[in-house]
């Protein structure tokens, strides 16, 4: 968005047409343009092809944190800070872009860090208006508790802390240092102005039901919901936890029975599985298989995403910007960019995790597709 005063704008020749602004400066205009800005005011056609795009245009860039790189640094903070101090130990990523740094974000409204808890260690409880979601990446004996439910965590599940829930995390004695992505819609709760934090009584919840009762409740077959209990009334899912034990296999049997689609691969979402839609209002999260030596095609969409390479090893091309991955690494989509995804194996399926702003995006019918080299979804109507 240009920030340049009026008398300084060229004129775009897209814009040069009946219903944009085009307006010519003259000494009068600006001497009026000054007055409006003394009353808090300015003249809405000397602001109106920025703020009214032709499409949307993204203030955040492809990024990538190589993890490689990403590890040692947050290893580094196990050595610095202790989780009791720090609140949560978490090393911020941040998007490269005055957006990102000013929005503390990773890419759109999508907040994103490395957690690393050591053996012994707890995040103290809390809760807070902005949902947030987590992809366990490495380490043993990590657990959450959310709202008096306790959540064994293993490599690579997926586990919800829907907004307003209470949220502490540990790693038991005999477990191992763990690192997680954590993926909150922090500021977008911001920018809403709607963010309120506590801090629970005391340090950790005591657990309240028996533990994993949210998956053995809701999760113990794909399909079968229990009949005689009370209907769930959230608006977030009741399964709190995707196992990759469950998820891996069933991307799998998916891939061998589907054609890929030609952007994404095989793609499934974390569902609630009492609606088929995303399991929290805010935040998405999908996995999706990419088949050997797959050459995904390009498209773009509306809506933010940040992906965490599973497994194997290709490249993602972002605007300009071709980002080679393997395990762990995290790059981000910005809104409205071109990509397409290639699987580097000739042999074996990569796997890449993903969370998104689309059930905002989509709530409120703003989501647009348009695959390369095709004008269907040149604009959203
Ligand atoms: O673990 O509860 O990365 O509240 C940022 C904010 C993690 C958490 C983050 C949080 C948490
Ligand atoms: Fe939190």
């Amino acid at each position: 968005m240009s920030t340049e005063p009026a008398d300084k704008q060229r004129l775009d020749p897209r814009d040069d047409v009946r219903g944009r602004s085009r307006v010519q400066d003259t000494p009068e205009l600006r001497a009026y343009y000054d007055e409006l800005a003394k009353h808090s005011t300015l003249a809405f056609w000397t602001r109106a092809n920025d703020i009214e795009p032709w499409e949307p245009q993204t203030r955040y860039v492809p990024t990538l944190w190589p993890y490689r790189t990403m590890r040692d640094l947050v290893l580094r903070s196990a050595d610095l800070v202790d989780p009791a101090r720090a609140g949560r130990r978490v090393v911020v990523l941040i998007n490269d872009s005055d957006a990102g740094r000013h929005y503390t974000a990773a890419c759109g409204w999508l907040f994103s860090g490395l957690q690393v808890m050591r053996p012994g260690e707890i995040t103290p409880a809390h809760r807070h208006t902005a949902s947030a979601h987590r992809f366990i990446m490495e380490g043993a004996g990590a657990y959450t508790v959310v709202d008096g439910h306790r959540i064994t965590l293993e490599k690579h599940d997926y586990v919800l802390t829907p907004n307003g829930c209470w949220h502490d995390h540990g790693v038991t004695a005999d477990g191992k240092t763990s690192i997680w992505q954590d993926g909150l819609d922090i500021p977008l709760m911001n920018i809403l102005e709607t963010n309120f934090y506590e801090v629970y009584p005391e340090e950790a919840q005591q657990r309240q039901y028996p533990e994993n009762d949210s998956p053995r409740t809701w999760g113990g077959a794909p399909g079968l919901l229990p009949s005689r209990l009370e209907q769930w009334q959230a608006p977030w899912s009741p399964l709190m936890v995707y196992r990759w034990r469950d998820v891996r296999p069933a991307l799998v049997e998916f891939s061998s029975v589907q054609k890929p689609d030609p952007f994404d691969g095989h793609i499934m979402r974390y569902s609630n599985p009492l609606s088929g839609g995303w399991a929290m209002k805010t935040l998405g999260a999908q996995m999706q298989l990419l088949p050997a030596g797959f050459e995904g095609a390009a498209h773009r969409h509306t809506g933010n995403v940040v992906y965490n390479v599973a497994e194997g090893r290709g490249y993602t091309q972002v605007g300009d910007h071709r980002f080679e991955w393997s395990e762990h690494d995290v790059f981000c989509v910005p809104s409205w960019t071109w990509h397409r995804h290639v699987n580097l194996d000739s042999k074996a399926p990569a796997f890449l995790f993903s969370f998104n702003d689309f059930p905002v995006v989509e709530s409120l019918g703003t989501y647009v597709e348009q695959p390369e080299g095709s004008d269907h979804g040149k604009s959203a109507f």
